[in-house]
């Protein structure tokens, strides 16, 4: 299809000739995410920097917008009739829309929330299963695998307010034009290089790493007089959905790996709506997610909130990463 395609005509046009493609929720996830970038870019003037002076599950402070964001995909995707019940990082337990549903939608409403108060680029990410039976929806029937998808997208709130998706079919990207209020499409079918000179991990964590991890980012650090042969950058914004969209971009590696400062803790990222979407997203884009040893979209389901640890990006790197992990 044409660049400037407007979202909504795309995925319904996807819609007619695949119906299993969640097109009418989408279109209400989109339109949640317009509302959620017209709070982000008021930021301080419409007094919603801040915390909210309250905690959330994951038993960190939530920031203002962090509940504003959560608010308003609860208000907006509620009343799709195509919608069985939500969940969110910001809730303990789902929250019930439409009992005849029959999509479940999971949400992080705004990834990278430490960075709002210093205009950093931020992100809603979500998740799209489906219920597997008849009837109202129960925490279980969002405990399936990130094979079990059938969407996942993130907006990004940044320089520009870029909306990315999959259904399974490739990679696509839209940008929002304030003009028409409408995201126009910019990019299809995106595709991820094999390999990269740019990884991502945050490096004040590096003496709390395992082995793999450590022997990887050494390698990377010695360059082109090291085994690798090759100089490398490093990047790390805070913000996942800011990290992976430069990568499905240009390329490069996240990790966010099990470090020992809580060693019970897989990892400090969430399954089911960070790590299994943005798998989604770079598994269609020709790349790979791993959390360490195995492929993260495999990995059973156990709990909402249940954490991993996160390894994603360039096919060939991530293969590195591995090898290492599985000890060859
Ligand atoms: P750290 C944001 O809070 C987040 O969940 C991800 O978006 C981001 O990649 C990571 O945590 C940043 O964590 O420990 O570097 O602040």
């Amino acid at each position: 299809m044409s660049q400037g395609t407007t979202f909504t005509k795309y995925i319904s046009d996807c819609a007619k000739s695949n119906p299993e493609v969640p097109a009418s929720l989408l279109i209400s996830v989109a339109n949640a995410c317009k509302l959620i970038a017209k709070q982000v870019e008021q930021g301080a003037l419409a007094g919603i920097i801040g915390s909210a002076g309250s905690g959330n599950v994951q038993g960190e402070t939530q920031q203002k917008l962090d509940i504003i964001s959560n608010d308003i995909l609860l208000e907006a995707c509620g009343k799709d009739m195509t919608l069985a019940a939500m969940a969110s990082e910001e809730m303990e337990t789902i929250f019930p829309a439409n009992d005849a549903g029959q999509f479940l939608l999971l949400f992080d409403p705004l990834d990278g929330s430490s960075n709002i108060d210093v205009n950093v680029s931020i992100g809603t990410i979500f998740s799209i299963l489906k219920k597997q039976h008849q009837g109202p929806a129960s925490e279980k029937d969002f405990l399936q695998s990130g094979n079990a998808q059938v969407a996942a997208g993130y907006v990004v709130y940044g320089p520009q307010t870029t909306l990315v998706y999959t259904t399974g079919q490739g990679v696509q990207m839209f940008t929002l034009d304030h003009e028409t209020g409408e995201f126009l499409l910019i990019k299809e079918n995106i595709q991820i290089s094999a390999d990269t000179k740019e990884f991502a991990i945050n490096m004040s964590n590096m003496r709390h790493w395992d082995e793999p991890v450590k022997r990887y980012v050494d390698e990377c650090l010695a360059g082109v007089e090291g085994t690798r042969q090759k100089d490398f950058n490093m990047r790390w914004i805070a913000s996942m959905v800011a990290d992976v969209h430069r990568i499905l971009c240009r390329g490069g590696v996240f990790m966010y790996p099990w470090d020992k400062r809580d060693p019970k803790k897989p990892g400090k990222l969430r399954l089911m709506y960070e790590a299994n979407p943005m798998s989604f997203l770079i598994e269609q884009a020709g790349g790979a997610s791993v959390n360490g040893k195995e492929r993260i979209m495999s990995l059973p389901s156990e709990q909402l909130h249940q954490r991993v640890s996160v390894v994603l990006g360039s096919k060939n790197e991530v293969d590195l990463i591995q090898k290492y992990h599985l000890g060859k």
